[in-house]
């Protein structure tokens, strides 16, 4: 699963990503990677592990992890080939999530590409190079779909009516039925990459000031509302993120305190994303590790096992299950045994979110 971080040049992408590679687990510090210098892994924070932990006493906690991905600015007329844009919307299509950054701060050190800052107008100038380049795609598909003979394969036939569908919703710009278009559908067609029916969400770059509290920003995000109900919105201050996830955790909250600020936005952006993706959280305990284990929702209990290790998917017996606060106030594996807590599961169970699973398997 990769999270693709986009938006203008200058608008505060890079410092994001920075931000995001300094993010730390409690418990034990994840070991964060980068696989590349604009790819990086980023433990998704948990309270469930640290209370698992709490009464099972592991050596080590592992977390659900997800990579972020620095994608090189857009500039306007991207789809049109601008600014080496074909390569970056291509780099775009490989990704499950978009992440659009918008510049609110104002800081006239920083130029803006478009002149002046606003957000609104931004997303709207992002929105639509990425339809227009959808569109090249479609164009150029539908004109080969419409040299088939008609009759000879119900597929592309079906396929054609989804494409001309979608044309017609971009080209109208909306994006709203857009984002409630089927996921069958959606899924049939996810060879192409198309990036206007990708999951997204709006990260309204703010000042510290601006974060504080600022009735423009009131206003911004009613407008917001009414414009893109169909984005999820999130404010961050990247400056501040940046220094603020190199302090130790009780660093971090003298900081927000003085500044007056509730907490991170990196958390909320890295559990939206999460929640975005379809993504559920399982558990295992090991006499030595906890671990957090990310798999789309509605995962098959035997496949679940094959996240751990393939053996265990074709040996798979049977799961033994505990939603892992049923767990905690046991105060533990065994005492949860004891109390008839365990459930036993077969290889259909669909995995529920904070479910904690031991499996049972022949090798
Ligand atoms: N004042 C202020 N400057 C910022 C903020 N975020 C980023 N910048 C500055 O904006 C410039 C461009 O940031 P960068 O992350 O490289 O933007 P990118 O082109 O989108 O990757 C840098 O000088 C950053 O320090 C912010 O929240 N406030
Ligand atoms: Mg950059």
């Amino acid at each position: 699963m990769r999270i693709g971080i986009v938006g203008l040049t200058n608008v505060g992408k890079s410092t994001l990503f920075t931000a995001l590679t300094k993010v730390k687990v409690p418990v034990n510090n994840y070991p964060f990677c980068t696989i590349d210098p604009n790819i990086g892994v980023v433990p998704v924070p948990d309270f469930r592990v640290e209370q698992i932990a709490k009464v099972t006493k592991p050596e080590r906690t592992v977390y659900a992890a997800i990579e972020f991905v620095d994608v090189a600015g857009l500039v306007r007329g991207a789809s049109k080939g601008e600014g080496l844009g074909n390569q970056f919307l291509g780099k775009m299509r490989e990704m499950d999530l978009l992440v659009i950054v918008l510049r609110a701060f104002l800081d006239p050190e920083v130029v803006h590409v478009e002149g002046n800052v606003d957000p609104l107008r931004d997303l709207e100038l992002v929105l639509s190079e990425l339809a227009l380049s959808d569109l090249d795609i479609l164009s150029r598909r539908l004109s080969y779909l419409e040299k088939v003979p008609k009759g000879t394969s119900l597929k592309l036939q079906q396929e054609a009516s989804a494409l001309k569908e979608i044309q017609g919703l971009l080209n109208r710009g909306d994006f709203k039925t857009l984002s409630e278009y089927p996921q069958e559908i959606k899924q049939t067609l996810s060879g192409y990459g198309f990036l206007t029916l990708k999951p997204m969400i709006a990260l309204v770059n703010v000042s510290e000031k601006q974060l504080q509290g600022d009735g423009e920003l009131l206003d911004l995000s009613k407008e917001f509302e009414k414009r893109f109900p169909f984005m999820p919105a999130i404010r961050v201050c990247a400056l501040l993120e940046k220094e603020l996830w190199d302090l130790s955790p009780e660093e971090r909250e003298e900081y927000l305190k003085e500044a007056k600020i509730e907490r991170s936005s990196l958390e909320e952006l890295i559990q939206s994303s999460y929640r975005m993706l379809n993504l559920i959280t399982f558990f295992t305990i090991q006499s030595s590790e906890v671990r957090a284990w990310s798999i789309p929702s509605g995962t098959r209990a035997q496949s679940a096992a094959g996240k751990i290790h393939t053996d265990m998917e074709k040996g798979f017996i049977k799961a033994e299950v505990v939603y892992w606060e049923d767990l905690v106030k046991a105060g533990g594996w065994v005492l949860a045994r004891e109390k008839g807590l365990l459930r036993s599961e077969g290889r259909d169970y669909k995995v529920q979110d904070g479910d904690v699973l031991y499996f049972k398997f022949q090798v």
